[in-house]
């Protein structure tokens, strides 16, 4: 499939994807929904980790496309958000490490994007927001669920309620972003994180991120039989016995994702 809204390269198992709709500071139309989600589909095994940003300086994603939504009905608003739901939760499901590189405004289905992505890493101009209310709807594309898990409901609620948009300072502090960049240093950032990730063991990874995804609506002790049951499986990889041999013949190990 040939994309019209998304930018992406390929870099040393880095894959930067850049969502790219100039007119409308990258908002989320279907089209671009669904570009989004047939790239999460067919990502191949030549990427080890994603980035995903806005193009342009000044947007990451400034939401939903809010002229798409502004006739639906009730049946059309179900099927949009679910379409939108149904791609974040691939992205959340990929089985590599996904950074959101957040390079501007990140408002409502911008914030959600963000928030489907393991690792949030911002810009100092980064600005975050679920201003749905203020539009007459509530975030749609799992902000509800996302945002309260993510920064706690107390302040979750005063965010979606009064639709507030707050600087990246604050959203260092709330913990909705892991750490603050100057602009032009985002990207090299991002990059240097997913290198860190791209040099160990991938699936290790995998089951690692599988183990934290799932351990998020268990019980302690769902959690913790599933962490073991993971745990076990990476004895079975020849990645775990290259990595232990390699720290105890003192050499950098070679990692081959088996
Ligand atoms: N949708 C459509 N167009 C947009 C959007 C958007 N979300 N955001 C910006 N644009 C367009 C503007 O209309 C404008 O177009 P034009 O040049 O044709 O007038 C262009 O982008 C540039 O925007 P501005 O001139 O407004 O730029 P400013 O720098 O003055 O302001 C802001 C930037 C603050 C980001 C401002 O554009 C804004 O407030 N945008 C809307 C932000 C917003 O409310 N986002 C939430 C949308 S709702 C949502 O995301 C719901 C998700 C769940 C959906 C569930 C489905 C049922």
């Amino acid at each position: 499939m040939d994309y019209k809204f998304l930018k992406i390269e390929n870099e040393g198992g880095i894959t930067t994807l850049r969502i790219s709709a100039p007119k409308s500071l990258n908002a989320l139309n279907s089209t671009i929904l669904k570009e989004l989600g047939d790239f999460v589909e067919n990502i191949g095994s030549t990427t080890r980790v994603l980035i995903i940003t806005g193009d342009g300086e000044k947007s990451f994603v400034a939401g939903a496309d809010i002229s798409e939504m502004a006739n639906l009905n009730e049946q059309e608003g179900y099927e949009f958000g679910k379409l939108g739901a149904k791609v974040f939760r691939a992205i959340e499901l990929l089985p590599i490490p996904v950074i959101a590189a957040v390079n501007g405004f990140a408002l409502g289905g911008g914030c959600e994007l963000a928030m489907a992505c393991d690792i949030r890493i911002a810009s100092a101009k980064a600005k975050f927001g679920q201003p749905e209310v203020g539009l007459g709807i509530i975030p749609g594309f799992s902000g509800t669920y996302r945002l309260a898990k993510l920064i706690g409901q107390g302040y979750a609620k005063e965010m979606i309620y009064t639709g507030k948009v707050i600087k990246a300072d604050e959203a260092l502090r709330i913990g909705l972003v892991n750490a603050i960049y100057e602009p032009e240093q985002l990207m090299p950032a991002a990059v240097e994180m997913a290198r860190k990730m791209v040099a160990c063991a991938p699936i290790a990874i995998s089951l690692a991120k599988q183990s934290i995804n799932e351990n998020y609506d268990l019980d302690a002790t769902a959690s913790l039989e599933l962490e073991n049951k993971l745990f076990g499986k990476c004895f079975a990889t020849k990645d775990q016995k290259e990595g232990m041999a390699a720290f105890l013949e003192k050499r950098s190990a070679n990692f081959i994702g088996e």
